[in-house]
């Protein structure tokens, strides 16, 4: 562990270097939402500061530091004003102090011991409330532990940021889901696989001697929407993180962030017995490769007392599992859970599996494998399911498995990274995604049987619940390539906390926090936000259209992708254009998908009366000429989608171009180039698409759209050997 004052001592120069930051007028965003800039207006200002003329904060323990620490950055930053220290509670007070700590001569300390409890009210929940005595004012922050102290603050300092009333405050929250994780898929050598905003933030050779003051806001950042967990190595991972050089590292990384309530979780490598173990074999029944296992995670407990667990990728894309063994996948996670049980660690388990030598629709191999081995996982076992049953796309239906093994916690896995969403080039807001996912709703018992509480373990009574995101941070200065993909880290965070804020809610805190808090210019970001993700489905996969990228580096469009060595990674496998038509039929016609979801989905899903235009050619095939709702044949709608998906994102240019002069320079023209590019992007995913199905269906492009200006071959034939991967 790092001792206690040399924390301190990187934490104070931190606060000086971003005192520093404060001062210089042009904005590299490299603060995130943690802006902490004045508040413009007085009136505001000052009845703030009259409420806060005093702080009383019990503990000194290292969390309690970083509360004071951050508590004063903001007071300082927002108002103007120094944290004053007072105890004699006779001014205006801001009390910041567990359940047990509150001051009982003018608190009732058992009715906020009672106010703490119920409906699974956790120790990292917490209570604001305002009180008043005679002619005072409190306003507490209590909790029962002290993470939920530190939750409480920076929800209290958000309410500032963004200029909420804070005069009668009674708030009570607490997380829905119990860990919420980001995973890095940083590689050792710090390269990020679909990573496309710098190198790996951890930069293992100098570890664990060499602290970067930007951990410490990383886990700032990461504590202030309420993550708290990080899985620091990529999924597809070296067995070398599970060595003593490099435990010694992640233990370094552990001792930063455990003040500010994240836990770290390593990936492994399911063959590390043989890979570094010097053991032949990693058959999880062979009771020398468990011994391996409860070893290996006994030293790294005795380095990181509180480490999360295993992220495990098994037996998907070339990866090492089980099942080389003849045995399940259950086999494999139950070993590292029994591993870890003493310990008090997780198993995170992938069902990101599918095989191509397996004759079946990939959206149902995932499905089958799993739903056998349900009630079989230990109980410290999450099995971690990718949203929908392909891959991360612009857009898909809900996985088939949320709510299709009730005795499994499962757990959700988003992707913030845009692998398939433009890189860090195309201002896309998925808070909109990440809602639809969650709402959306299985229908496994009746109505309102929600993925979302298929995923917090209320539908099914689970205690453990998890939910993850493949994390868009790098070395870049601001952190996420784009500005605004620091948008979809901040949403992810805030809804893994709380499920039911809505995508508009979370967008507009974050404007609020990031770039401006005044309406005129709040308002049409937000509309461009949340608007955003629907454009982008519309310019790249309208209609249920998936997976028709890049080959590889999955970088711009490429419907024209097959004979690969794999046809589950080639594009006409999905979109299975035709002559006739276009569309994958996963119907009882068809490979029958449909029939894995909860009857009342199934029947939406299957039939044409009522599939949503969203997700018609995901399980319908169906005639160029086929009416849609909209009277338009098919092969017109689908032409009128990519347009308009197109067309919005230069009506977004122009929008953002309106706002020159109203916000930070160098943020307006960091998203100003960057709308050059998506713009350019966008138009070439339209006409490479509409090109290409073009030779088809054989129709003409409606009258009143421009024809691309280039050719089909001129698309077919661009290359980019050094796209990111
Ligand atoms: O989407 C695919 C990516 C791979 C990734 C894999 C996975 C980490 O293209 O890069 O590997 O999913 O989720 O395992």
């Amino acid at each position: 562990m790092i001792p206690i004052r040399k924390f301190y001592t990187i934490l104070l120069l931190f606060l000086m270097i971003y005192m520093i930051n404060l001062s210089l007028k042009a904005d590299d965003g490299y603060r995130l939402w943690l802006k902490y800039d004045k508040i413009e207006n007085e009136a505001i200002r000052e009845s703030y500061k009259k409420l806060i003329q005093k702080t009383f904060l019990i503990g000194n323990s290292s969390v309690m530091q970083v509360v004071e620490n951050e508590l004063s950055m903001a007071l300082h930053g927002l108002l103007g004003q120094p944290l004053l220290h007072n105890n004699d509670l006779t001014q205006n007070t801001l009390i910041i102090a567990l359940e047990n700590d509150l001051p009982s001569a003018i608190l009732d300390r058992e009715k906020y011991a009672t106010s703490l409890t119920g409906d699974n009210f956790s120790d990292q929940g917490f209570v604001i409330r305002t009180i008043r005595k005679s002619a005072v004012t409190y306003t507490v922050i209590t909790a029962r532990g002290e993470s939920g102290l530190l939750y409480g603050v920076f929800h209290f300092i958000r309410l500032l940021q963004t200029c909420q009333d804070i005069d009668n405050l009674n708030i009570k929250s607490s997380p829905k889901i119990k860990h919420r994780v980001l995973n890095h898929w940083d590689n050792l050598d710090r390269t990020v696989e679909r990573g496309y905003s710098g190198f790996s933030l951890w930069d293992w050779q100098k570890l664990p001697d060499y602290i970067h003051s930007y951990y410490i806001d990383y886990a700032r950042a990461n504590a202030s929407v309420g993550i708290n967990g990080t899985v620091l190595n990529n999924v597809n991972a070296s067995p070398q993180i599970l060595t003593p050089l490099y435990l010694k590292k992640v233990a370094a990384l552990a001792d930063v962030f455990r003040p500010y309530g994240i836990k770290v979780y390593l990936s492994i490598r399911f063959s590390a017995p043989i890979d570094i173990g010097g053991l032949k074999r990693a058959d999880p029944l062979d009771s020398e490769v468990r011994q391996w296992w409860a070893d290996k995670a006994a030293e790294i407990y005795e380095l990181i007392p509180n480490f999360g667990g295993f992220l495990v990728k098994a037996n998907s894309e070339g990866q090492p599992g089980p099942q080389d063994y003849g045995r399940t996948h259950a086999d494999g996670a139950n070993m590292l859970a029994e591993a870890l049980k003493p310990h008090g660690g997780v198993v995170m388990w992938r069902a990101f599996v599918y095989d191509n030598k397996v004759k079946e629709d990939r959206a149902k191999q995932a499905y089958n494998e799993f739903v056998l081995l349900d009630g079989q996982f230990n109980d410290n076992v999450l099995v971690q399911v990718k949203n929908g049953p392909i891959d991360f796309q612009p857009r898909e239906p809900f996985h088939p498995l949320f709510g299709a093994t009730p005795k499994t916690s499962l757990m959700m896995e988003f992707q913030i990274t845009q692998e398939y969403l433009g890189f860090s080039t195309h201002l896309v807001y998925l808070g909109t995604l990440f809602k639809e996912v969650l709402d959306a709703d299985t229908y496994v018992r009746d109505m309102g049987s929600t993925v979302a509480k298929v995923i917090d373990g209320s539908l099914h009574g689970h205690s453990i619940s998890g939910i993850a995101g493949v994390a868009n941070t790098g070395t870049d200065r601001n952190w996420t390539g784009h500005i605004f993909a620091q948008a979809n880290w901040y949403a992810y965070g805030r809804l893994a906390w709380d499920h039911t804020l809505t995508a508009e809610e979370i967008a507009r805190d974050w404007i609020k926090m990031t770039l401006s808090r005044d309406d005129d210019i709040v308002n049409p970001i937000l509309e461009m936000m949340m608007e955003s993700r629907e454009n982008t489905v519309n310019y790249m996969t309208p209609l249920g259209l998936h997976h028709i990228m890049g080959w590889d580096h999955h970088y711009g469009p490429a419907p024209w992708i097959k004979d690969k060595p794999r046809d589950d990674w080639t594009s006409v496998y999905y979109h299975r254009a035709n002559e006739e038509g276009i569309g994958f039929d996963r119907t009882e016609t068809g490979s029958n998908a449909v029939s894995l979801y909860a009857k009342p989905v199934r029947q939406k899903f299957s039939s044409l009366e009522t599939c949503p235009d969203e997700y018609l050619l995901w399980f319908h095939h169906l005639d160029w000429t086929y009416v849609m709702r909209s009277g338009n044949t098919l092969w017109d709608e689908l032409c009128y989608r990519y347009y308009d998906g197109a067309e919005r994102v230069t009506r977004m240019k122009e929008a953002w171009n309106d706002l020159q002069d109203k916000i930070d320079d160098e943020i307006y023209n960091h998203v100003k180039q960057m709308m050059i590019i998506h713009e350019k992007e966008a138009i070439w995913w339209r006409n490479a698409c509409v090109l290409y199905f073009q030779t088809f269906s054989g129709l003409p492009i409606p009258t009143d759209l421009v024809r691309p200006d280039k050719s089909l071959e001129y698309y077919m034939n661009l290359s980019f050997p050094f796209a990111p991967k």
